[in-house]
């Protein structure tokens, strides 16, 4: 029997060093076609998500009322009934994460007294909740919290191919 070495076996599996280099390492460039979907969500979704009490994900108009009585009553501590703008603000950067988020003092102060009440929090809350609330149910899934944005310059891609990603 004739014994090959092994070093020998490789090198013949293995031809040519001698072809040609591998082409440069190219910057990552962004795919024509490819989706540019970016999913977010607002402040006050942000807000709202976390008043789910009973813990299955789904936000009640109940739930919501509560919690902001909840967090009304914590910027509100003399139980005066009426906080002002920088009362609001310092309400908006612990609730909804910054002073200046969304909606501001000057949509919740309907009457323009320069005073926010909770009356006023909740109409502003319940018009939010119902442009949220997309399939008119009365509760807030996650999904009808979140927002999706086409960013980057493309274009609006509603549906695009992302649908059809993971075949199993
Ligand atoms: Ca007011
Ligand atoms: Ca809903």
């Amino acid at each position: 029997m004739i014994r090959v070495p092994l070093a020998l076996a490789t090198a013949m599996a293995c031809p040519a060093f001698a072809q040609t280099p591998a082409p440069a390492p190219v910057a990552p460039t962004i795919v024509p076609g490819q989706p540019l979907a970016t999913i977010v969500a607002e402040p006050v979704a942000m807000m709202i998500a976390a008043c789910d009490a009973n813990g299955d994900a789904i936000v009640s108009r109940a739930e919501l009322t509560a919690c902001l009585a909840r967090s009304y009553a914590a910027a509100d501590p003399d139980k005066k009934g009426s906080i002002g703008y920088i009362g609001y603000a310092e309400w908006a950067l612990k609730w909804l994460g910054d002073r200046n988020a969304l909606p501001s003092p000057f949509e919740v102060d309907r009457d323009g007294d320069n005073r926010i009440t909770l009356a006023e929090l909740e109409a502003r809350f319940d018009s939010i909740f119902a442009r949220l609330d997309k399939d008119k149910d009365g509760n807030l899934t996650r999904a009808e919290l979140l927002t999706i944005r086409s960013g980057f310059g493309g274009g609006d891609r509603p549906g695009g191919p992302g649908g059809k990603r993971g075949r199993k």
